[in-house]
């Protein structure tokens, strides 16, 4: 059957060799995905990545109902990519406590997950997002709350003088439940000197997470890319995370962020195409074999192009996030509104010819007609 498939397409001797591994269920090495990357047609990685992908979740694709916070855009860092932070944006912003915890609360149970992440404040603290997590909690006891990017965690527990095991656990003890995978943009300190220069290394990304996979506390993981990157810096970033998942088995998904270019200093950059993307989300579903989902962030490629995903190796859509998120929409984003109702999303789902599921924050199935 494999064969016949692989001898349909005209696949050259190098790729096929490669392709057969993946059948086999074996893991490929970094300079073989280099070479699919640079050289793999589109069908043959999706066709790989489908593989990849229904070996693990078959056709069930997951959703959740979420809602995502973000406290302020007030930024110590000034990353040239961002089109959020004060520097760029026309506004500053910075949400109460208690403006917070009235949107978590307005929303009751529409939905079981609040996604908190913003900009570095400098005058927030670990005690300042202790306090805001745990009037969260109060709120909703049931609620699971995936908090702060390792970057904005990593400064609080300096600021602090805490070690990352002190301050991780203060918040979980006031109710954090797991790590966002946001700030880990590409792993390679040349790019990042460009692109976010003043930011935490990648070495600091992945020691947060792993101290929090430690403790119990599990993540997602991100990449930016489409900006100054080549391949090789890719399977770099995605080799680190597979490193680091052999070790803690801590990450549930791996979020691919596309850069959009509006509105930041790095407007220069043509954003990549939709191929692109697709065959990007392929090659992450194919390299990581070790990490469960691969998620597709629709507010970013927009709905159409998410439903799209689903056949390169997206086994999950984030959520049905409300119209609250600014940092795609500031940065170019189709939606500048976006809100999917749980309907719709499950549409877009069955049209791709996959089982909707809904999910909790750690992939329990919450529907009942699975
Ligand atoms: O870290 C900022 C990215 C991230 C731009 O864990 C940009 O479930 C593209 O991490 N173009 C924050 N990307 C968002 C994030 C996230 C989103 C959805 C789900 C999860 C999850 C995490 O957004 C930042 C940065 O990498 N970003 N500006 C831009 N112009
Ligand atoms: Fe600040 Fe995050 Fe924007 Fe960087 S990407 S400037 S850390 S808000």
């Amino acid at each position: 059957m494999l064969e016949a498939i692989l001898a349909s397409q005209v696949i050259p001797e190098a790729q096929k060799s490669i392709a057969c591994k993946i059948f086999e269920g074996k893991r490929i090495s970094s300079e073989e995905g280099i070479l699919l990357y640079y050289e793999g047609s589109l069908s043959l990685l999706a066709l790989l990545a489908d593989h990849v992908r229904r070996s693990i979740n078959g056709k069930l694709t997951y959703y959740n109902r979420n809602v995502h916070i973000e406290p302020t855009n007030i930024c110590v860092y000034n990353c040239r990519f961002c089109s959020y932070s004060n520097h760029q944006s026309p506004e500053s912003w910075e949400l109460t406590i208690d403006e917070m915890v009235d949107k978590v609360e307005s929303l009751g149970n529409e939905i079981t997950e609040v996604h908190i992440v913003g900009a570095v404040h400098p005058g927030r603290d670990i005690h300042y997002y202790a306090g805001l997590i745990q009037r969260v909690r109060e709120a909703r006891p049931g609620i699971h709350i995936k908090a702060f990017t390792a970057i904005e965690i990593e400064y609080m527990v300096k600021k602090a003088g805490l070690s990352l095991e002190e301050g991780l656990m203060i918040l979980k003890e006031a109710g954090l439940d797991s790590i966002p995978g946001g700030g880990a943009e590409i792993f390679d300190e040349k790019i990042r000197e460009v692109i976010c220069g003043q930011k935490s290394t990648s070495e600091a990304w992945l020691e947060v997470h792993e101290v929090a996979h430690n403790l119990g506390i599990p993540s997602n993981a991100t990449i930016l890319y489409g900006h100054i990157e080549k391949y090789e810096h890719r399977i770099e970033h995605l080799n680190r995370l597979r490193e680091l998942q052999d070790k803690t088995h801590g990450f549930n998904a791996f979020i691919p962020l596309k850069f959009r270019n509006k509105n930041n200093e790095l407007s220069w950059i043509e954003e990549v195409s939709l191929i692109e993307d697709m065959r990007n989300y392929a090659m992450s579903r194919i390299f990581l074999d070790n990490i469960p989902h691969i998620k597709a962030y629709w507010p970013m490629i927009g709905k159409q192009m998410a439903a799209l995903s689903l056949s390169f190796g997206v086994d999950d859509l984030d959520g049905t996030i409300n119209d609250s998120t600014k940092i795609y929409s500031l940065a170019g984003a189709d939606d500048q509104n976006p809100a999917l109702t749980s309907d719709a999303i499950r549409e877009l789902i069955t049209g791709a010819g996959l089982i909707p599921v809904e999910r909790d924050s750690v992939y329990n199935i919450l529907d009942k007609q699975i």
